[in-house]
């Protein structure tokens, strides 16, 4: 029996666009910071006496296409091991599961260590980086705690995480709507490649982003780190928005906490929105800021949701 936790990561430079489905290979490099709320804890238990896999999220058999996608990564974990046996998955999130809060990330970041210490695989970083992955590209970064670059890579071998050198940096998450999403983000993804005439340019924009974003991280510019987010957050969700059937994430809600943070900025607090493939908003700052940012956001948002969050740790072992 192996148990692992592992927390979510919100990306400052995102990744939107895959040139492998298969072995969820990116178009583009990405850069994002694993925090330290809303972990999920994952056991798995070998059991040489069942039929095959059986996962129980937080208390529910998961069925289905969800089951399909568990046994999916275990088999590639049973492949490098060696061994058929099924094992039992048992997951606990304190993360709302679809409201792109990134719950895929740490679902399979804690899945990808746990899975690996069950059968008995003795990875190094890179090499859980690698396989977490193939359950959920983004989950390669929450294997790494704090600021983490997912090299794109040409292949398996060469596309995985690892930190990065960064100044402190906090976030405030507003949670404007916990619900499950209407299009998940696989599938936006592809419809966006497939059918988004702002594809290209979205890939090319993101390769100098992520350049820009490390030159500002290495020089601590705050306000470069936070313009390059959130300039790279509205260019992925104008590409997502070309889309056709079109695709739309942000509610006008989460189109008021830009403003917010822009109202802050000019009030004197560098704050700088982002957000997912949801209507969630993250605002990204100093991390000696997150306490003040929280407070004069919630002035002006007093019905949404606030998570103050700091850098948190990489997926890790925990004692069962
Ligand atoms: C990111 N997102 O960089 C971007 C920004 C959502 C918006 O990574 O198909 O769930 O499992 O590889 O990792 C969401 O995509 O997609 C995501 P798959 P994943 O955080």
């Amino acid at each position: 029996m192996s148990t692992a936790v592992a927390h979510p990561n919100i990306a400052l430079i995102k990744y939107w666009g895959k040139r492998d489905d298969d072995a969820i290979l990116p178009l583009t490099g990405s850069l994002s910071l694993t925090l330290d709320v809303f972990p999920t804890t994952t056991t798995v238990t070998l059991d040489a006496a069942a039929d095959g896999d059986a996962a129980v999220f937080d208390g529910i058999a998961a069925t289905g296409a969800a089951a399909a996608r568990i046994t999916a990564f275990l088999e590639i974990v049973r492949a490098a091991a060696g061994v058929r046996t099924p094992a039992r998955v048992v997951t606990r999130n304190s993360v709302p599961t679809g409201a792109g809060l990134a719950s895929s990330a740490s679902g399979f970041a804690a899945l990808a260590v746990a899975a690996a210490d069950a059968y008995g695989l003795g990875l190094d970083e890179r090499a859980l980086s690698r396989l977490a992955r193939r359950g959920s590209g983004s989950a390669c970064r929450s294997i790494i705690g704090g600021a983490a670059i997912w090299h794109a890579g040409h292949d398996d071998a060469t596309s995985f995480a690892e930190a990065v050198p960064s100044p402190a940096l906090g976030m405030v998450i507003a949670v404007v709507d916990a619900g499950a999403k209407a299009v998940s983000s696989r599938e936006a993804m592809q419809r966006t490649m497939r059918t988004s005439p702002y594809a290209d340019a979205w890939v090319r924009a993101t390769a100098q982003d992520l350049d820009a974003m490390m030159d500002a991280l290495a020089r601590d510019d705050m306000t470069a780190i936070g313009e390059l987010t959130e300039s790279n957050a509205l260019r992925m969700h104008a590409a997502i928005m070309g889309s056709r059937p079109p695709i739309r994430y942000l509610a006008p809600q989460s189109i008021a906490l830009f403003d917010a943070a822009a109202q802050l900025r000019a009030e004197g607090l560098e704050a700088y929105a982002t957000a997912d493939a949801g209507p969630n908003v993250v605002l990204v700052c100093r991390d000696a800021d997150v306490d003040d940012v929280r407070d004069r956001l919630a002035e002006r948002a007093p019905t949404v949701r606030l998570v103050a969050a700091h850098a948190g740790p990489g997926a890790h072992l925990v004692p069962d």
